[in-house]
């Protein structure tokens, strides 16, 4: 075992509920088993890579292609999209947090025996190079038979920040073509597909193709209705007034190489945001926070 996990595990490591492994060199990562779920958490990112609740299938969806390795973004889980969310020109695609390493800030069992886990970034020379703001970023997952992601913002700095962000949730389901998410009726959206063309939500949100849509105003519960799994998989949210629903489809999935041919059939992301219209601004010594909660019904 190295230095690193020998004192991550001394300083946070809870008996029978949460201890580091490195499967990568390098690359610590939060095993939580407990008796409500189980759930890996990497320092890398501050990314949840999976969450299964006691009893069911896995919830969280991960490439069979994902590449886990420092300074790359990993294809599943729940990729932190901050300070901005999609492309800035010349910066990195989703803003940087996502590729660098968090530290633990702490581990806990609560009441409810569910384990939270505290991670968290602040700006350095590195950061302050791609983007010039005084920040501490922190994620509290809490894991138990829902799972709990809080990104919080402070502003550390003597100027407002505005920041555009996103829990970039992959999802498992048992068939695209026969999985719909519902909550979005009659909400707007803007499509990437049709170059960001404003459209209007009518029913459920079926799959036919490469679907990427920011849904705006919109505060509700998102439903994913996986009938192929036979279940449905619920996302509330606080501080968010986005919804982004992506699945890259056949076409595009050629294209990327963390994804394996064929994955776009068993996997889509409804994303907890502030993104496109949402930008938030967070005042000088302010907090912001993103919260989503997962359970499945
Ligand atoms: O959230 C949807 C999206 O913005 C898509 O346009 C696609 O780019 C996806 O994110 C994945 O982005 P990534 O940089 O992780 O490949």
């Amino acid at each position: 075992m190295t230095s690193t996990l020998d004192t991550l595990n001394t300083s946070f490591a809870i008996a029978n509920a949460l201890h580091f492994s490195e499967a990568n060199p390098g690359l610590p990562v939060a095993e939580i088993h407990t008796p409500l779920a189980s759930a890996r958490v990497a320092l890398h990112g501050g990314h949840v890579l999976s969450w299964q609740p006691a009893g069911q299938k896995p919830v969280l969806w991960v490439s069979k292609a994902a590449i886990f390795e420092a300074g790359k973004p990993v294809r599943g889980g729940v990729p932190v999209c901050w300070p901005w969310f999609g492309a800035v020109p010349g910066k990195p695609m989703h803003g940087f947090v996502r590729t660098m390493m968090w530290q633990v800030r702490g581990t806990d069992i609560d009441a409810a025996g569910q384990v939270v886990l505290r991670l968290g970034i602040r700006d350095d020379a590195a950061t302050r190079a791609l983007w010039d703001r005084a920040f501490d970023l922190e994620m509290v997952v809490t894991v138990g038979t829902t799972l709990t992601m809080a990104l919080i913002t402070r502003n550390t700095g003597d100027v407002p920040m505005t920041i555009t962000q996103a829990l970039h949730t992959y999802f498992c389901t048992g068939d695209i073509t026969q999985t719909v998410v519902q909550g979005l009726n009659g909400d707007s959206y803007l499509d990437k597909v049709q170059n960001f063309a404003v459209c209007q939500q009518s029913g459920d949100v079926r799959f036919t193709g490469e679907t990427d849509r920011i849904y705006t105003e919109t505060a509700a519960d998102s439903l994913i209705n996986d009938a192929a799994g036979g279940r449905t998989i619920r996302i509330a949210k606080q501080g968010s007034e986005t919804t982004v629903v992506w699945n890259p489809w056949a076409e595009k999935e050629k294209g990327m190489v963390d994804m394996a041919a064929g994955e776009y059939q068993q996997m889509l992301c409804v994303e907890t945001c502030n993104a496109g219209p949402d930008a938030v601004t967070v005042a000088a010594g302010e907090t912001r926070s993103l919260v989503a909660r997962i359970s499945v019904e």
